[in-house]
Protein backbone atom coordinates (compact mmCIF):
# COMPACT_ATOMS: atom_id res chain seq x y z
CA UNK A 1 0.00 0.00 0.00
CA UNK A 2 0.88 3.38 -0.72
CA UNK A 3 2.47 5.45 1.41
CA UNK A 4 0.42 8.63 2.49
CA UNK A 5 2.99 11.06 3.54
CA UNK A 6 5.84 9.68 1.37
CA UNK A 7 5.57 12.96 -0.60
CA UNK A 8 5.50 15.13 2.64
CA UNK A 9 8.67 13.11 3.95
CA UNK A 10 10.05 13.80 0.68
CA UNK A 11 9.10 17.12 0.45
CA UNK A 12 10.93 17.70 4.00
CA UNK A 13 14.21 16.38 3.14
CA UNK A 14 14.38 18.58 -0.02
CA UNK A 15 13.58 21.82 2.41
CA UNK A 16 15.78 20.79 4.72
CA UNK A 17 18.94 20.39 2.33
CA UNK A 18 18.19 23.81 1.13
CA UNK A 19 17.89 25.61 4.05
CA UNK A 20 20.86 23.74 5.45
CA UNK A 21 22.99 24.90 2.30
CA UNK A 22 21.45 28.32 3.06
CA UNK A 23 22.70 28.28 7.50
CA UNK A 24 25.84 26.66 6.12
CA UNK A 25 26.50 29.38 3.84
CA UNK A 26 25.52 32.13 6.61
CA UNK A 27 27.99 30.26 9.41
CA UNK A 28 30.38 33.14 10.90
CA UNK A 29 29.03 35.88 8.68
CA UNK A 30 28.81 38.63 10.34
CA UNK A 31 25.07 37.72 11.80
CA UNK A 32 22.93 39.60 13.91
CA UNK A 33 22.27 38.07 16.55
CA UNK A 34 19.23 38.74 19.15
CA UNK A 35 18.05 37.49 22.55
CA UNK A 36 15.15 35.00 23.22
CA UNK A 37 14.75 33.84 27.13
CA UNK A 38 17.83 34.59 28.70
CA UNK A 39 21.44 36.24 27.75
CA UNK A 40 22.13 32.74 26.25
CA UNK A 41 19.49 31.74 24.05
CA UNK A 42 20.31 33.10 21.13
CA UNK A 43 18.56 33.96 17.96
CA UNK A 44 19.55 35.64 14.33
CA UNK A 45 17.82 36.48 11.14
CA UNK A 46 19.08 33.40 9.59
CA UNK A 47 16.29 31.00 12.15
CA UNK A 48 13.65 32.87 11.09
CA UNK A 49 14.85 33.31 7.65
CA UNK A 50 15.00 29.01 7.45
CA UNK A 51 11.86 29.19 9.36
CA UNK A 52 9.70 31.09 6.83
CA UNK A 53 11.35 29.78 3.73
CA UNK A 54 10.09 26.08 5.25
CA UNK A 55 6.17 27.30 6.38
CA UNK A 56 6.03 29.30 2.70
CA UNK A 57 6.97 26.36 0.88
CA UNK A 58 4.84 23.98 2.72
CA UNK A 59 1.70 26.15 2.73
CA UNK A 60 1.82 25.86 -0.81
CA UNK A 61 1.88 22.30 -1.19
CA UNK A 62 -0.31 21.47 1.56
CA UNK A 63 -2.47 24.27 2.42
CA UNK A 64 -4.53 22.83 5.08
CA UNK A 65 -1.16 21.87 6.79
CA UNK A 66 -0.71 23.50 10.49
CA UNK A 67 2.87 24.11 12.28
CA UNK A 68 4.79 24.62 14.91
CA UNK A 69 7.46 25.91 14.59
CA UNK A 70 10.02 27.91 16.91
CA UNK A 71 10.36 31.20 15.80
CA UNK A 72 6.93 31.35 15.15
CA UNK A 73 6.18 30.30 18.32
CA UNK A 74 8.41 33.09 19.81
CA UNK A 75 6.66 36.04 17.60
CA UNK A 76 3.04 34.78 19.55
CA UNK A 77 1.65 32.05 17.61
CA UNK A 78 -0.02 29.46 19.55
CA UNK A 79 1.79 25.97 20.22
CA UNK A 80 -0.67 23.98 20.40
CA UNK A 81 -0.70 19.65 18.81
CA UNK A 82 -3.66 19.11 17.47
CA UNK A 83 -4.80 15.95 15.37
CA UNK A 84 -4.44 17.53 12.08
CA UNK A 85 -1.41 17.13 9.78
CA UNK A 86 1.29 19.28 12.15
CA UNK A 87 4.75 20.24 10.90
CA UNK A 88 6.91 20.49 14.09
CA UNK A 89 9.71 22.62 13.19
CA UNK A 90 13.21 23.86 14.36
CA UNK A 91 14.90 25.63 11.73
CA UNK A 92 18.29 26.18 13.31
CA UNK A 93 18.84 23.56 16.05
CA UNK A 94 22.19 24.19 17.92
CA UNK A 95 21.82 28.56 17.03
CA UNK A 96 25.02 29.12 19.84
CA UNK A 97 27.11 26.82 17.66
CA UNK A 98 25.65 28.71 14.35
CA UNK A 99 26.76 31.66 15.75
CA UNK A 100 30.21 30.81 17.10
CA UNK A 101 30.54 28.23 13.68
CA UNK A 102 31.10 25.05 16.13
CA UNK A 103 29.89 22.60 13.72
CA UNK A 104 26.92 21.05 15.26
CA UNK A 105 23.87 22.71 13.20
CA UNK A 106 20.79 21.17 12.29
CA UNK A 107 17.73 21.62 10.34
CA UNK A 108 15.07 19.88 11.68
CA UNK A 109 11.30 19.09 10.18
CA UNK A 110 9.09 16.66 12.36
CA UNK A 111 5.55 15.56 11.22
CA UNK A 112 2.36 14.17 13.47
CA UNK A 113 -0.95 13.41 12.31
CA UNK A 114 -3.57 12.65 14.95
CA UNK A 115 -0.74 13.82 17.55
CA UNK A 116 1.06 10.53 16.36
CA UNK A 117 4.60 11.59 14.73
CA UNK A 118 4.82 9.75 11.65
CA UNK A 119 8.76 11.17 10.41
CA UNK A 120 11.76 13.23 11.79
CA UNK A 121 14.32 15.04 9.28
CA UNK A 122 17.52 16.20 11.01
CA UNK A 123 19.61 17.93 8.50
CA UNK A 124 22.90 18.59 10.65
CA UNK A 125 24.07 20.97 8.10
CA UNK A 126 27.98 21.50 8.55
CA UNK A 127 28.72 17.72 8.79
CA UNK A 128 26.21 17.33 5.56
CA UNK A 129 24.70 14.54 7.58
CA UNK A 130 20.50 13.72 6.39
CA UNK A 131 19.48 12.09 9.17
CA UNK A 132 15.45 10.75 8.64
CA UNK A 133 13.00 8.41 9.83
CA UNK A 134 9.65 7.47 8.95
CA UNK A 135 6.85 5.40 11.26
CA UNK A 136 7.73 1.58 10.55
CA UNK A 137 9.97 1.86 8.16
CA UNK A 138 13.43 2.81 9.74
CA UNK A 139 16.09 5.59 10.73
CA UNK A 140 18.78 6.18 7.99
CA UNK A 141 21.88 8.55 8.10
CA UNK A 142 22.92 9.47 3.76
CA UNK A 143 20.81 6.60 3.37
CA UNK A 144 22.92 3.84 5.68
CA UNK A 145 20.40 2.59 8.50
CA UNK A 146 20.98 3.39 11.30
CA UNK A 147 21.13 1.21 14.46
CA UNK A 148 21.20 1.96 18.26
CA UNK A 149 24.45 1.09 20.64
CA UNK A 150 23.74 -2.97 21.87
CA UNK A 151 26.01 -1.86 25.10
CA UNK A 152 23.37 -2.65 28.03
CA UNK A 153 26.29 -1.84 30.68
CA UNK A 154 25.66 1.85 31.59
CA UNK A 155 29.41 1.78 33.29
CA UNK A 156 30.57 1.43 29.67
CA UNK A 157 28.20 4.08 28.12
CA UNK A 158 28.78 7.50 26.56
CA UNK A 159 25.56 9.77 27.76
CA UNK A 160 25.02 13.44 26.36
CA UNK A 161 23.12 15.85 28.11
CA UNK A 162 23.23 19.84 27.87
CA UNK A 163 23.87 22.96 30.26
CA UNK A 164 20.31 24.41 28.27
CA UNK A 165 19.59 28.50 27.92
CA UNK A 166 18.62 29.13 31.74
CA UNK A 167 20.96 29.90 34.19
CA UNK A 168 18.49 30.09 37.04
CA UNK A 169 20.53 28.86 39.98
CA UNK A 170 17.88 27.02 41.14
CA UNK A 171 17.76 24.93 38.01
CA UNK A 172 21.17 24.92 37.63
CA UNK A 173 21.45 22.82 40.62
CA UNK A 174 19.07 19.97 39.50
CA UNK A 175 21.53 20.20 36.29
CA UNK A 176 24.50 19.98 37.52
CA UNK A 177 23.98 17.43 40.26
CA UNK A 178 22.24 15.38 37.64
CA UNK A 179 25.61 15.26 35.75
CA UNK A 180 27.62 14.78 38.72
CA UNK A 181 25.44 11.50 40.02
CA UNK A 182 25.59 10.17 35.92
CA UNK A 183 29.11 10.88 35.88
CA UNK A 184 29.61 9.08 38.85
CA UNK A 185 27.71 5.72 38.35
CA UNK A 186 30.35 5.75 37.02
CA UNK A 187 29.72 5.89 33.17
CA UNK A 188 32.63 6.41 30.14
CA UNK A 189 31.82 10.24 29.55
CA UNK A 190 29.09 12.65 29.61
CA UNK A 191 28.98 14.94 26.01
CA UNK A 192 26.76 17.49 24.53
CA UNK A 193 26.84 18.62 21.06
CA UNK A 194 25.33 21.71 21.81
CA UNK A 195 21.95 20.43 19.66
CA UNK A 196 19.23 18.09 21.13
CA UNK A 197 18.67 17.02 18.15
CA UNK A 198 21.87 16.09 17.03
CA UNK A 199 22.68 14.58 20.25
CA UNK A 200 19.56 11.95 19.99
CA UNK A 201 20.23 11.28 16.49
CA UNK A 202 23.72 10.51 17.73
CA UNK A 203 22.01 7.89 20.22
CA UNK A 204 20.28 6.85 17.09
CA UNK A 205 23.52 6.25 15.01
CA UNK A 206 24.74 4.35 18.25
CA UNK A 207 27.75 6.36 19.29
CA UNK A 208 26.31 7.34 22.30
CA UNK A 209 24.11 5.20 24.54
CA UNK A 210 21.66 7.74 26.10
CA UNK A 211 20.71 11.06 26.41
CA UNK A 212 18.38 13.07 28.45
CA UNK A 213 17.72 16.72 29.55
CA UNK A 214 15.01 19.08 30.79
CA UNK A 215 14.05 22.35 29.28
CA UNK A 216 14.15 21.80 25.60
CA UNK A 217 11.56 22.32 23.67
CA UNK A 218 9.05 19.74 21.73
CA UNK A 219 10.46 21.85 17.89
CA UNK A 220 13.76 20.55 19.09
CA UNK A 221 12.96 17.01 19.72
CA UNK A 222 10.05 16.07 17.26
CA UNK A 223 11.75 14.95 14.36
CA UNK A 224 14.57 13.00 16.13
CA UNK A 225 12.23 11.18 18.42
CA UNK A 226 11.04 8.97 15.01
CA UNK A 227 14.96 8.86 14.39
CA UNK A 228 15.36 7.35 18.01
CA UNK A 229 12.58 5.43 17.62
CA UNK A 230 13.14 3.93 14.43
CA UNK A 231 17.19 2.94 15.14
CA UNK A 232 15.69 0.56 17.84
CA UNK A 233 15.89 3.03 20.53
CA UNK A 234 13.57 3.88 23.43
CA UNK A 235 11.78 7.30 24.68
CA UNK A 236 10.78 8.31 27.62
CA UNK A 237 10.26 11.26 30.47
CA UNK A 238 12.65 12.20 32.60
CA UNK A 239 10.52 10.66 35.31
CA UNK A 240 9.89 6.98 33.82
CA UNK A 241 6.75 7.54 31.75
CA UNK A 242 6.25 7.68 28.45
CA UNK A 243 7.59 10.65 26.66
CA UNK A 244 5.70 13.87 26.17
CA UNK A 245 6.37 15.72 23.74
CA UNK A 246 5.01 19.05 25.32
CA UNK A 247 6.87 18.66 28.48
CA UNK A 248 9.62 20.16 27.53
CA UNK A 249 11.99 16.94 28.78
CA UNK A 250 13.13 13.77 27.20
CA UNK A 251 15.61 10.58 27.80
CA UNK A 252 16.22 8.67 24.44
CA UNK A 253 18.70 5.84 24.41
CA UNK A 254 19.79 2.75 23.38
CA UNK A 255 17.48 0.07 25.36
CA UNK A 256 14.82 0.32 28.48
CA UNK A 257 17.52 -0.96 31.04
CA UNK A 258 20.20 2.55 30.38
CA UNK A 259 17.00 4.47 29.81
CA UNK A 260 15.71 3.35 33.48
CA UNK A 261 18.94 3.55 34.44
CA UNK A 262 19.54 7.39 33.94
CA UNK A 263 15.87 8.08 34.79
CA UNK A 264 17.19 6.84 38.76
CA UNK A 265 19.78 9.59 38.61
CA UNK A 266 17.82 12.70 37.05
CA UNK A 267 16.90 15.82 39.80
CA UNK A 268 13.46 16.10 37.70
CA UNK A 269 12.07 19.53 37.31
CA UNK A 270 9.36 20.59 35.51
CA UNK A 271 9.56 23.37 33.22
CA UNK A 272 6.41 25.69 31.46
CA UNK A 273 4.80 23.17 29.06
CA UNK A 274 5.22 24.45 25.59
CA UNK A 275 0.93 24.06 25.49
CA UNK A 276 0.36 25.66 28.30
CA UNK A 277 -1.07 28.55 26.77
CA UNK A 278 -3.14 26.38 24.78
CA UNK A 279 -4.16 24.88 28.31
CA UNK A 280 -5.45 27.69 30.09
C1 LIG B 1 18.95 24.21 21.84
C2 LIG B 1 18.78 22.75 22.17
C3 LIG B 1 19.73 22.32 23.27
C4 LIG B 1 19.49 23.15 24.50
C5 LIG B 1 19.68 24.63 24.19
C6 LIG B 1 18.77 25.09 23.04
P1 LIG B 1 18.10 25.85 19.91
O1 LIG B 1 17.98 24.53 20.85
O2 LIG B 1 19.03 21.98 21.03
O3 LIG B 1 19.57 20.97 23.59
O4 LIG B 1 20.37 22.77 25.52
O5 LIG B 1 19.39 25.37 25.35
O6 LIG B 1 17.44 25.02 23.48
O7 LIG B 1 17.67 26.99 20.79
O8 LIG B 1 19.51 26.00 19.46
O9 LIG B 1 17.12 25.60 18.79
Amino acid sequence: MADPWQDAMDHAVALARKAGTLVRDAVQNDMKVMLKSTSVDLVTQTDQKVEKLIIESVTKKFPTHCFIGEESVAAGEACVLTDSPTWIIDPVDGTTNFVHGYPFVAVCIGFAVNKQLEFGVVYSCIEDKMYTGRKGKGAFCNGEALQVSDQRDITQSIVASEFGSTRDPEVMDKVFSTMRKVLCLPVHGLRGAGSAAINMCHVAAGSVEAYYETGIHCWDFAASAVIVSEAGGVLMDVEGGPMDLMSRRVVAANCQVIAERIVKEIDAFQPTRDDAAAQD
